[in-house]
């Protein structure tokens, strides 16, 4: 049987547990998954975490098909993303999954990847990246996991409804990935052929040239709640593909 890997991000589970999404992504972690050698999640896997007090509670079920998959020996990576970045110990002891740096670079099958959530790229959104740096503050972050449940709630609430306003209201351009950016992190790691990112919803595979030397940028895509399907990330020996991924063809 070929060997292969996974790649996925911006699945945005949702805190009621009945949600289509979540139960998608259940059937994806049953289904799909246990072919992969490993997962890896880009970020954003949930919607919101705000603490694993209460996390551990509210994705029990999707927590426990996690731990399941590691005990059949699937490896489990997971990068933080802008909405779940909240994690400690007790979430990679019930889960089985392994946190990973940002950026994070590793040889796959003979090819060299560079992964990241991605929104550290969107330079050109001065505010968010202003925000961004206020919100994974150490401090910031140590204060917030002090505060009771409810609060923790209400605010991830606030911050959730807030989110949705200024990406409707923001121009798109704004919000995508900075070309320099993306030059300039290749520059640091100039063995990296592939970096894979999500944070944009805009799933691509795009071909440019750093240094002279060709690479590649995967963007993952997000997981609709609708009709719950996205695209996720295949590589194996064969190569690398960008896959369309349907909750109901499963
Ligand atoms: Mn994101």
């Amino acid at each position: 049987m070929e060997k292969f890997t996974l790649f996925i991000a911006d699945v945005h589970l949702q805190p009621e547990a009945s949600h289509p999404l979540n139960q998608a992504f259940l059937a994806f972690l049953k289904t799909e998954a246990p072919k992969a050698e490993a997962l890896y999640i880009l970020g954003d896997l949930f919607e919101m975490w705000v603490g694993d007090d209460v996390g551990l509670t509210q994705y029990a079920e999707i927590i426990a098909a996690f731990k399941h998959l590691s005990e059949q020996g699937v490896k489990l990576y997971l990068q933080f993303g802008n909405r779940d970045f909240l994690m400690r110990q007790r979430f990679w002891q019930a889960s089985g999954i392994q946190p990973l740096q940002e950026p994070h670079a590793l040889t796959l099958y003979g090819h060299e990847l560079l992964l990241m959530h991605g929104d550290a790229l969107c330079t050109d959104d001065k505010q968010y990246q202003k925000m961004r740096r206020i919100l994974r503050h150490p401090l910031v972050m140590w204060l917030f996991l002090r505060l009771p449940q409810h609060k923790r709630l209400q605010i991830g609430q606030n911050m959730r409804e807030k989110s949705k306003r200024y990406s409707a209201n923001k121009a798109e351009n704004i919000m995508d990935v900075n070309a320099a950016a993306v030059e300039a992190l290749f520059a640091r790691y100039p063995h990296a052929q592939h970096l894979i990112h999500g944070h944009t919803h805009r799933p691509a595979h795009h071909r440019l040239k750093v240094d002279e030397q060709p690479r590649h940028r995967w963007v993952l895509g997000d997981w609709q709640a609708d009709a719950p399907h996205s695209r996720i990330l295949k590589v194996s020996a064969e190569g690398i593909a960008l896959l369309p991924f349907s909750a109901s063809a499963t």
